[in-house]
């Protein structure tokens, strides 16, 4: 007991010495940490997909160019809240509490912000948050309402939580709670998280505290309204469409029952910016009409004059059956590749910033997407399968001190090890019970791509909801992965990632990977136990609920 209560001693005299010795601290690297929404490594040029060639991303690229890009980084869980509360706890969806969409996160735990904050570390979020609740351990914060807007949103900052416009906002209350108005601000988001993100900056930059910044895009999120200056951006380009666009399922029921089909389940206003007839600028089926309606005038008239001569063009073509199918197909494309052209400026703006302030050999800047995206392929938008293009989160991260130009990096890295990635690189003690496992030795060449990871476990929960893609866990090796989908049914996929990389073909009933399907089942189950997964978490939604919620989309 003497000597655990000596070491406890020493641990806290290390972090005083860290929390008052500015020089110790001005060593440490600052840290940002950019994410966008749903943005797809298919649509990063650095990644070499088709669709990013032909709509580049330049400055992502850089930090590709500069330090290293990420080939297999994936996500424990593909969806929003889910994946920022691994980013912060460092710890599984059923450790840290927040399974899907709509839970709320539980603020009062250790995270990522909170260690760097005691450690000596300035912390700032600004951008999309989407936890509910308001973020714990920033000194400063600035966040979107909910999902947030593209245009005109409504952005809460730290100080609002005490008082504005004479109204008091609840810093426990749900999103639902209504906000002043007073909280819209006039502009295009993507440019204003932007322009946050370097105020933030510029402000601490002669502060002796290293900062850690996390700067959150709403873009790409559905539904892909690009900024007024790349309304035409790719209005020329033809895409190329998957060859999976018109693919039946043949063996997965989840895939078969899936409400993210582009040319079944988008709507045509809201998401494909569709008009109802020739002439009229008056959306096609549009449900959510705010995001249009919050428009000022003179940003509605330029955004109709843009679209109005490709809307009619489209009602002259008189498209139906698989054409139309195509059509929509490329249609989505455009507007999404057009709303990540603001981010990528965005992101040079920052990497300017540094570089002409003297802050790039310092800085540690990473960006990732909360998870990846669909483009169309096996006719899809959305995410949530454990499927490659929703699986697989783009990462990509510069440290000019650490990280040697054009690295890149193999291993089966998660967006679980991020928080104890950075906590090694600012120096700070990494807790026993986080779940993941720094990378840093990735990066300067001290640990081997082949012996980082050998499998990675995978959780999806939010079912029934949006989109109906069902309960599913797994696990997913160098070359395979095996999937239970839950709940209404019980059915497993098995697919060869080296002969079947678009897994078409589930193997599941093929004698030939009897044997490797024994290996993957024994190691899921030993995953489950290391990540201390119980019985709790396999539980089905109440029947009424899955019907409910099917009759929602009739
Ligand atoms: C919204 C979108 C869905 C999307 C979820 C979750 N519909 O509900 O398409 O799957 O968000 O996205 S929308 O028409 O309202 O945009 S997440 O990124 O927050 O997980
Ligand atoms: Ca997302």
């Amino acid at each position: 007991l003497i000597s655990l209560l000596m070491l406890q001693s020493c641990k806290e005299n290390k972090s005083e010495a860290v929390n008052t010795d500015v020089t110790e601290n001005s060593k440490r690297p600052n840290i940002i940490y950019i994410m966008a929404d749903d943005h797809a490594a298919q649509a990063i040029s650095a990644y070499g997909h088709p669709i990013g060639q032909l709509a580049p991303t330049p400055n992502i690229d850089r930090l590709a160019k500069n330090g290293a890009i990420f080939k297999n980084n994936f996500c424990t869980n593909s969806i929003c809240g889910p994946s920022r509360a691994v980013v912060l706890t460092g710890k599984h969806s059923h450790v840290n509490g927040f399974r899907m969409n709509g839970d709320r996160f539980d603020g009062s735990q250790q995270t990522l912000p909170k260690l760097l904050k005691k450690s000596g570390y300035n912390t700032a979020i600004v951008g999309k948050w989407h936890l509910h609740g308001y973020p714990e351990g920033f000194d400063h914060w600035n966040i979107l309402n909910d999902q947030g807007n593209y245009y005109n949103p409504q952005f809460i900052k730290i100080q609002d939580t005490v008082h504005i416009n004479k109204k008091h906002i609840d810093t426990t209350a749900h999103w639902t709670t209504k906000l002043p108005d007073t909280t819209v601000v006039k502009g295009y988001a993507t440019d204003l998280i932007t322009d946050y993100a370097i105020d933030y900056i510029d402000e601490k930059k002669n502060s002796d505290q290293p900062f850690f910044l996390m700067v959150h895009h709403k873009a790409p999120h559905r539904n892909w309204m690009p900024a007024l200056r790349h309304v035409n951006k790719y209005d020329s380009v033809q895409f190329p469409l998957p060859d999976t666009y018109f693919t039946k399922h043949e063996n997965s029921t989840a895939s078969k029952e899936q409400l993210q089909t582009i040319y079944r389940d988008m709507y045509e206003g809201h998401d494909l910016k569709m008009t109802k007839e020739k002439g009229s600028p008056e959306l096609a089926w549009n449900p959510w009409k705010t995001d249009f309606e919050r428009m000022t005038p003179e940003q509605r008239a330029a955004w109709d004059k843009a679209y109005q001569p490709k809307n009619d063009a489209f009602h002259d073509a008189n498209l139906s059956g698989k054409a139309l199918a195509e059509w929509k197909g490329q249609r989505y494309l455009q507007e999404y590749l057009s709303t990540i052209a603001s981010v990528d400026e965005g992101i040079g703006k920052i990497l300017d910033y540094l570089d002409a302030n003297g802050l790039t050999e310092n800085t540690i800047v990473v960006y990732t997407s909360d998870q990846g995206f669909y483009l169309g392929e096996k006719g899809w938008f959305d995410k949530r399968f454990m499927y490659e293009e929703s699986l697989k989160m783009p990462l990509l991260m510069q440290y000019p001190e650490k990280i040697k130009p054009g690295t890149v990096v193999e291993g089966l890295t998660q967006n679980l090890d991020f928080a104890e990635t950075f906590l090694d690189f600012a120096d700070v003690d990494i807790p026993n019970d986080m779940q993941g496992k720094s990378f840093a030795g990735l990066l300067d060449g001290t640990e081997n791509n082949e012996d980082f990871r050998d499998a990675v476990y995978y959780h999806y929960y939010d079912y029934p909801a949006f989109h109906m893609v069902k309960k599913m866990y797994g696990i997913r090796t160098n070359r395979y992965k095996l999937i239970h989908v839950y709940d209404d049914i019980d059915e497993w996929e098995l697919y060869d990632l080296q002969t079947d990389p678009k897994e078409l073909t589930n193997l599941i009933d093929d004698e030939n990977y009897d044997e490797i399907e024994t290996k993957l089942r024994t190691r899921l189950a030993e995953l489950q136990q290391q990540y201390k997964v119980t019985e709790k978490e396999f539980e089905k939604a109440p029947k009424q609920r899955v019907d409910n919620a099917y009759k929602q989309f009739e």
